[in-house]
């Protein structure tokens, strides 16, 4: 199929999914593939998949906008037009939510509460940042005595590609996308295949808010021999900042050494949680239920692995179980559902088959294991029970892979050093939970744990100026506040001998 540019009227045509080049919506080379609902496998449409053309047109265009008006523009101008965008997310609101939910299946009270406001809040943290961002400034002195100065100037890096994942996508997007326009960059962003369409809705926006042809570009498609693929490679892409599965990562970064290209990795996590036998239990038992299972577990910050103080594992674990058989599965529309399905039904797929490797690994299922019985049409849906298992060894698969549903795996331990060791025996580092009310051990262990993120006593409490990043087979990098800028721009230093 040819590409042709639909009417530049700024408004995508029609319910599927376009690709947007250039400040246009435009059909893609590529075949057109579905997007079906997890809730109950219906067709909410169809996706234009880009091809290696698209991919072309999109990264010179993106080049092209950094040396036209976007170029040109001073750090006022685009602090005034993130602050637009973040406008129009807001002015949207209702129709980002109907998107996101329809794509992910996820409850439309958490998407309200965290993915959309979250999507506008990007654009406004980072307009802020970049107005108030200082820069270094060192005097020498020099061997005729006159002395020198020096000071370093943030350049925008260039064409940036941005390949997200599907669990929180316009949060994850905006994420990256924000400070990436913030320091002047353009984009081009591959967003899942499975969640196609707030990164769609986003250009409407864009092009709402002022922002120039070229400089927000989206293309559609899958990863390898598929748009994802032709991003990472293409080498009009200055740098690639990436969310998603770590062996992903490591096939990203193959193509990112051509030419020396940076990366940014937020990446998997297989991430604990101590909960000591002098925490406050209702905080502890609360967190946990949402560590574990909030967006039916898909979260990289979720926490698989629980270690719980021997006294009060009992009881820690049997209200657990409580919390767990309580939550209510449905889609959502449902204003009483508290959890959603998993993405597809590939990902129940995977899911099932460690619910069904905990079984043959010898774990007791405290709760859930299997597939919920849901009404009508959900029977078609990505549906899994929250599960919670003990009894398994630390070494068990269950234990050392990220899952990425909504299950855990509780175990007892009897001392601070063995809850630390057992925390830090894993491959990957993103972050790192402890609930204890003794304020000493909670600042002894923290930075004892091998994580880019600790929680105290909370989860997912989140200042976009913190570092944001993991250790190990988590990532490569930090983003968030300054963070973020340190990625998205190249500081060259100037010296000035006086
Ligand atoms: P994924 O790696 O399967 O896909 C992510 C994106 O990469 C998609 O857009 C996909 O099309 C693209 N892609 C896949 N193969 C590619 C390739 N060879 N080249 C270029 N692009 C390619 O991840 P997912 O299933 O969408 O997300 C779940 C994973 O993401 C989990 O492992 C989770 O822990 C991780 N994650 C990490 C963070 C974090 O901040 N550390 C946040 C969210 C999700
Ligand atoms: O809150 C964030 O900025 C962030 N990157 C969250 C990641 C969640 C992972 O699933």
């Amino acid at each position: 199929m040819a590409s042709q540019a639909s009417a530049k009227t700024g408004q995508c045509p029609h319910p599927d999914r376009l690709n947007f080049i250039g400040g246009s919506f435009v059909e893609g080379s590529g075949a057109r593939f579905e997007n079906r609902s997890p809730v109950d496998g219906s067709l909410l449409g169809m996706v234009s998949e880009a091809g290696s053309d698209d991919i072309d047109r999109a990264v010179a265009t993106a080049r092209a906008a950094l040396g036209g008006e976007w170029g040109r523009l001073e750090i006022n101008d685009r602090v005034e037009i993130l602050t637009r965008i973040a406008d129009g997310i807001a002015a949207r609101f209702d129709e980002f939510l109907d998107a996101e939910t329809a794509d992910t299946g996820k409850p439309r009270t958490l998407a309200s509460n965290i993915d959309i406001p979250r999507g506008a809040a990007n654009f406004r943290i980072f307009a802020d940042i970049i107005k108030n961002a200082g820069s270094e400034f060192f005097a020498m002195a020099t061997p005729d005595r006159t002395g020198a100065i020096n000071y370093a100037v943030r350049n925008p890096k260039g064409v940036i590609g941005v390949i997200c994942p599907w669990n929180l996508p316009l949060l994850l997007m905006t994420w990256k996308v924000a400070p990436a326009l913030a320091a002047g960059n353009t984009v081009v962003v591959k967003p899942s295949e499975e969640t196609p369409s707030t990164a769609t809705l986003l250009g409407e926006v864009v092009n709402e808010a002022g922002v120039p042809p070229g400089v927000y570009n989206v293309v559609h498609g899958f990863g390898p021999g598929s748009a994802g693929q032709l991003l990472t490679r293409h080498k009009g892409v200055d740098a690639i900042t990436f969310t998603g599965e770590t062996v992903t990562g490591e096939a990203i970064m193959r193509e990112a050494a051509a030419g020396v290209r940076d990366v940014s990795f937020e990446l998997g996590g297989k991430n604990a949680s101590l909960v000591f036998a002098d925490c406050d239990l209702d905080k502890a038992v609360e967190g946990t239920l949402r560590s574990a299972f909030a967006n039916c577990g898909q979260v990289c910050l979720g926490t698989e692995r629980i270690y719980v103080e021997r006294p009060m594992f009992d009881e820690f674990t049997a209200r657990l179980r409580q919390g767990a058989q309580a939550l209510k599965l449905g889609g959502p529309n449902d204003a009483a559902s508290t959890m959603g399905p998993l993405i597809s039904r590939t990902h129940q797929e995977k899911v099932l088959g460690y619910y069904a490797l905990a079984a043959q690994e010898g774990a007791t299922v405290v709760t859930g294991g299997g597939v919920p019985e849901m009404a009508g049409a959900m029977n078609q849906g990505a549906w899994v029970e929250p599960t919670i298992w003990t009894g398994l060894d630390d070494d068990s698969a269950v234990n050392r892979e990220e899952i990425f549903g909504p299950c855990c795996h509780v175990s007892p331990f009897d001392s601070e050093d063995e809850a630390l060791a057992r925390a830090n025996d894993t491959d990957y580092g993103l972050a790192g939970v402890i609930w204890t009310e003794n304020l000493s051990r909670a600042h002894r262990l923290a930075p004892k744990l091998r994580a880019g993120i600790i929680w105290i006593n909370c989860w997912f409490l989140r200042d976009l100026r913190t570092p944001f990043g993991g250790i190990g087979k988590s990532g490569i990098g930090r983003e968030g506040g300054l963070h973020s800028l340190e990625f998205y721009t190249e500081m060259s230093n100037v010296c000035i001998k006086l």
